[in-house]
């Protein structure tokens, strides 16, 4: 960081892209908590692009590394900041995402959602509905069933907390070996076959990184056990498409509830959408809510500005 622009009383430049209705709530919240900011809406209220060094956006605008030449900072919007590439931006630019406990409440109820749908097959019974079918079979309780999460951050940790109170067992994998009440912790690529084979709904939690790309393979998703089911809310990207639908088609798995895809808004022609054993929701399982968000964002640039921690700041050779 540079501490003579920092820590001067001069003012300091930050762009915001993205909604309106967005920037009207976090402005005041912003400008409130740090006096020096000067706020401007991309692209028509920028004077001075070599001015800007903050950046606050979901998607930055295209060459904005020539652009805003003077850039210090990225604040994401969201929770994910694979958008940004991490491991390529320059060592000066610090990178930072929201990590807001209204996020990871959302992702709790959805996931609570779609696991109990899951548990209790209530995706085969709609099925069995449309063709005025009665076939009963006994639904398990809690307990007879694992629930496996990928990824114990700051969503995942929580979730699996979370599936282990509602009394399922409940296994996580991560990079780094974790200590978690109640939850089976796997770690690194030697542990993944064993609790891949552990897990009968299976959740990716991950990031997206160059390591975590393509993950949930023909391979990997192999090692489920016959019928086991998967969600997807981390990234397309961790999902080789083909390879679900193939172990779908097999019956190796019995469904997917994904959330996220490697192209979004999905094209109308991609197999996901009329699949019988996939469910789709749009890029919508923890938003971030941009009421309390404004409070979070305002923080974090004053703590920036303050050179303290700031919450939510990435380790970029890690990628996350
Ligand atoms: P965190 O960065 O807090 O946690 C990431 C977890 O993944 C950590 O436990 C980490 O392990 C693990 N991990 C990373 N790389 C690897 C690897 N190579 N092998 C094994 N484990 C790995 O992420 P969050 O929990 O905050 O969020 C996860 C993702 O969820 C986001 O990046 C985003 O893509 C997605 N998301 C989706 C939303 C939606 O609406 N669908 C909303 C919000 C987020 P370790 O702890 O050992 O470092
Ligand atoms: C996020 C997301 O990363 O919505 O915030 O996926």
């Amino acid at each position: 960081m540079d501490d003579v622009a920092v820590m001067s009383d001069s003012t300091i430049t930050l762009v915001y892209r993205g909604p309106r209705k967005r920037a009207a709530l976090w402005r005041p919240a912003v400008e409130a908590k740090c006096s020096q900011i000067r706020w401007q809406n991309w692209p028509d209220e920028v004077s001075n692009p070599a001015d800007v060094q903050i950046l606050v956006t979901w998607l930055p605008p295209e060459d904005y590394l020539s652009l805003f030449p003077n850039l210090k900072v990225i604040f994401s919007v969201g929770m994910g900041v694979d958008q940004f590439s991490p491991q390529q931006l320059p060592e000066h630019i610090q990178l930072v995402r929201m990590q807001d406990e209204n996020v990871r409440a959302s992702m709790i109820e959805y996931l609570t959602g779609a696991v109990m749908m899951l548990h209790r097959d209530s995706y085969s019974y709609a099925q069995l509905q449309q063709q005025t079918l009665w076939q009963p079979s006994r639904p398990k309780l809690a307990h007879q069933r694992t629930v496996g999460v990928i990824g114990l951050g700051f969503l995942g940790k929580a979730v699996a907390e979370h599936f282990a109170t509602l009394g399922f067992k409940v296994n996580g994998w991560s990079r780094s070996p974790k200590t978690i009440d109640n939850v089976a912790s796997y770690h690194g690529q030697n542990q993944l076959r064993d609790f891949m084979q552990s897990v009968d709904c299976l959740i990716c939690l991950l990031p997206l990184t160059p390591a975590t790309e393509n993950m949930l393979n023909r391979d990997t998703l192999s090692w489920l056990p016959p019928g086991a089911s998967i969600i997807n809310v981390g990234r397309g990207q961790h999902l080789v498409d083909e390879d679900l639908l193939a172990l779908l088609d097999n019956e190796h798995l019995s469904h997917a509830v994904l959330d996220v895809f490697r192209e979004e808004p999905l094209k109308q022609e991609h197999p996901f959408w009329t699949h019988p054993k996939v469910h789709i929701t749009p890029h919508v399982a923890a938003l971030v809510v941009e009421e309390s968000a404004a409070e979070l964002m305002a923080d974090n640039i004053q703590a920036w500005l303050q050179q303290t921690p700031v919450s939510g700041s990435i380790d970029k050779t890690r990628g996350y």
